[in-house]
C-alpha cells in the first residue's frame, strides 16, 4: 500500500494524547515524552506503516509474535464469525465453547508426544504463574511438599506478574518490587561470551554451563527441588544460543534427580526455530514435562497464552487432584480460540514451519552472516528464525563499547530511521522477523540493517568513539 492510500492519522494530536495519559510498558514516561511515540497505523505482510507514512520491515514481528505476518484475511475472519456468534463464554461452571475445545484438541497435534491437555490463559506471564502453581500442586500431591524450589537463570525472561518476573531474571526488574519471590533461585546463563574461558570450546562450555544446574541442585539438596525454567534460546536476554551440548545435559540432570523441565516455547514455539516447539529442534533436543506458551499461538492477533502440561504432571493433577483452584476469565476465551485454530492450521496446513527449518532460516542463518565482515559486528549467529549479533569496538581484541554509550540503542534508532525494526540488548543487536518472510524480504533488511551499521558507525567515528 502506498502512503497516500493510508488512513490519515493526525500524528501530533495521538502523541499529545498518549503523552499525557498512556504510561508504556517498560518504559521511561519522561523521556518519552520528550521524543514522542511513534504511531504505528497498519501492517502487511512482513511490513509497517507508521501515521507519516514510513515503510518499515518488522524484523521482531511485533514482539516476537506476529508469526504468520500481518493483514491475514483468514484469522480476521475466524475472530468476526466467532464474534457474531459468541463473542465470550466462560469455561469454569462445567461448560466449554467450541473453540476452546478444538483448540485444546489441536495442540496435542502439534506438540511434541505426551503433551494431551492444555490450560489455557491470556498471556505467557499468566502462564508461568499457572506453572508456578501446578509445579507446587503436583510435588503437594505426590507427597514430597518440601520440594519447591524452582532453579531458573540469570537474565531469562519469563513475564512481568510476580511470579513471571520472579522466574525471570532480570535484574532490573527484581530491583523493583523486591523479587524474586521465595523458592525461586537462579543460575548463570549459558551465554560464552560473558562467562566463557578463554580457549574453552562451545561444546565444553555448554557443558559446564549445564553443570551450573547440577551444582546448584546439591548445594541446595535435591529433596527441595520442584523445576528448571529455561527459554530453548534466550529471546528478551538476547537471542542467547546455548551451545548444542548444553539442553541435553540439562535434559540428563533433571531425569537424574526427578525435578520437572519446563520449557518456556513463548518464544520459540508455533514454529519459531522452524520445529513446532523449540526443544523438539536438534540443537536444543530436550523432553520437558510442562511447556508455557503464547504469543506465536494466535499470530498476536489476539492474547492467548497457556501451558500444555505433560503426562506425568497431568496424571497426577487429574486422577489425584480434585479441583485446581486456579482460573482467568478469559482462560479459553472464544474468540482468542478460533484465531488461534485459524493460526495453527494455517501454519501447519501451508507448510510454514518446514519452510523455515529447509529453506528460510538458512537463507537468513547466510545472509545474516555476512553482516561479520562490517567493522562493528562479531559473534553473528542465528536458530531458525532468531538472529543476533554483538556490536563491538574493536572485534580482533573483542573490546565491547562502554555500556553507558548505549550504542546499540544508537543503532537500533538508526535502524528505525532506515526502515527496519531491530532490538538492541546490551551489545547484543537481535530479529526474529515473521516465519513467511522471503528471500527479497531478507534480502531487503539485510541491507537496511546494514546501513544502520554503517550509520551507527559514522557516528561514533564523528564523535571520535572508534
Ligand atoms: N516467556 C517468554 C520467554 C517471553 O519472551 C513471556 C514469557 C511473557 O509473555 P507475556 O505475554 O506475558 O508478555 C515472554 C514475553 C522484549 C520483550 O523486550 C519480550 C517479551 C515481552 C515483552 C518484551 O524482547 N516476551
Amino acid at each position: 500500500m502506498k502512503p497516500n492510500d493510508l488512513p490519515q492519522f493526525d500524528t501530533a494530536a495521538l502523541r499529545a494524547k498518549d503523552a499525557a495519559h498512556h504510561l508504556h510498558p517498560f518504559t521511561d514516561t519522561q523521556s518519552l515524552n520528550a521524543a514522542g511515540s511513534r504511531v504505528i497505523v497498519r501492517g502487511e505482510g512482513v511490513r509497517i506503516w507508521d501515521s507519516e507514512g514510513n515503510e518499515i520491515i518488522d524484523g521482531m514481528s511485533g514482539l516476537w509474535c506476529v508469526n504468520l505476518g500481518y493483514g491475514r484475511q483468514d484469522l480476521v475472519d475466524a475472530a468476526t464469525r466467532q464474534m457474531q456468534t459468541l463473542p465470550f463464554y466462560n469455561a469454569f461452571f462445567k461448560t466449554t465453547t467450541a473453540p476452546a475445545a478444538e483448540l485444546a484438541a489441536l495442540l496435542p497435534q502439534v506438540a511434541p508426544p505426551g503433551f494431551n491437555h492444555v490450560f489455557f490463559t491470556n498471556s505467557g506471564s499468566e502462564g508461568n504463574d499457572t506453572i508456578i502453581r501446578l509445579v507446587r500442586r503436583y510435588w503437594d500431591l505426590m507427597g514430597q511438599p518440601q520440594r519447591k524450589t524452582i532453579i531458573s537463570r540469570h537474565n531469562a525472561y519469563h513475564g512481568s506478574t510476580l511470579g513471571g518476573a520472579s522466574l525471570g531474571g532480570m535484574s532490573g526488574m527484581h530491583e523493583q518490587g523486591d523479587l524474586p519471590l521465595p523458592g525461586i533461585t537462579h543460575i548463570d546463563q549459558p551465554y560464552q561470551l560473558q562467562h566463557g574461558q578463554p580457549g574453552e570450546s562451545a561444546h565444553d562450555f555448554g557443558l559446564r554451563a549445564a553443570g551450573w544446574l547440577e551444582a546448584k541442585i546439591l548445594e541446595l539438596g535435591a529433596d527441595k527441588v520442584a523445576a528448571f525454567i529455561g527459554e530453548p534460546v534466550q529471546g528478551a536476554g538476547g537471542v542467547i544460543i546455548p551451545p548444542a551440548s548444553y539442553w541435553p545435559e540439562i535434559q540428563r540432570i533433571c531425569d537424574q534427580y526427578g525435578i520437572l523441565l519446563i520449557s518456556d516455547e513463548v518464544i520459540c514455539g508455533f514454529g519459531r526455530l522452524g520445529t513446532w516447539f523449540g526443544c523438539q529442534h536438534p540443537h536444543i533436543d530436550s523432553r520437558p514435562d510442562l511447556i508455557t506458551f503464547a504469543k506465536g499461538v494466535t499470530s498476536g492477533y489476539l492474547p492467548l497464552g497457556g501451558v500444555l502440561v505433560g503426562e506425568r504432571v497431568a496424571k497426577v493433577l487429574i486422577e489425584q487432584g480434585g479441583e485446581f483452584h486456579h482460573g482467568f476469565t478469559y482462560s479459553g476465551h472464544p474468540t482468542c480460540c478460533a484465531v488461534a485454530i485459524a493460526n495453527v492450521k494455517a501454519l501447519r496446513d501451508e507448510g510454514v514451519v518446514e519452510r523455515v527449518a529447509t529453506d528460510t532460516a538458512p537463507y537468513l542463518k547466510a545472509q545474516f552472516a555476512t553482516l561479520a565482515d562490517h567493522p562493528l559486528v562479531g559473534d553473528v549467529d542465528s536458530l531458525g528464525m532468531v538472529a543476533g549479533l554483538v556490536l563491538y569496538k574493536d572485534k580482533a581484541s573483542r573490546t565491547l563499547f562502554p555500556a553507558k554509550l548505549g550504542v546499540g540503542y544508537v543503532c537500533r534508532d538508526h535502524c528505525f530511521r532506515n526502515g527496519v525494526v531491530m532490538r538492541a540488548v546490551e551489545e547484543r543487536m537481535i530479529i526474529a522477523p515473521p516465519l513467511v518472510m522471503s528471500h527479497d524480504d531478507i534480502d531487503e533488511m539485510i541491507r537496511r540493517i546494514r546501513r544502520s551499521l554503517d550509520d551507527t558507525l559514522s557516528g561514533l567515528r564523528a564523535q571520535g568513539l572508534v
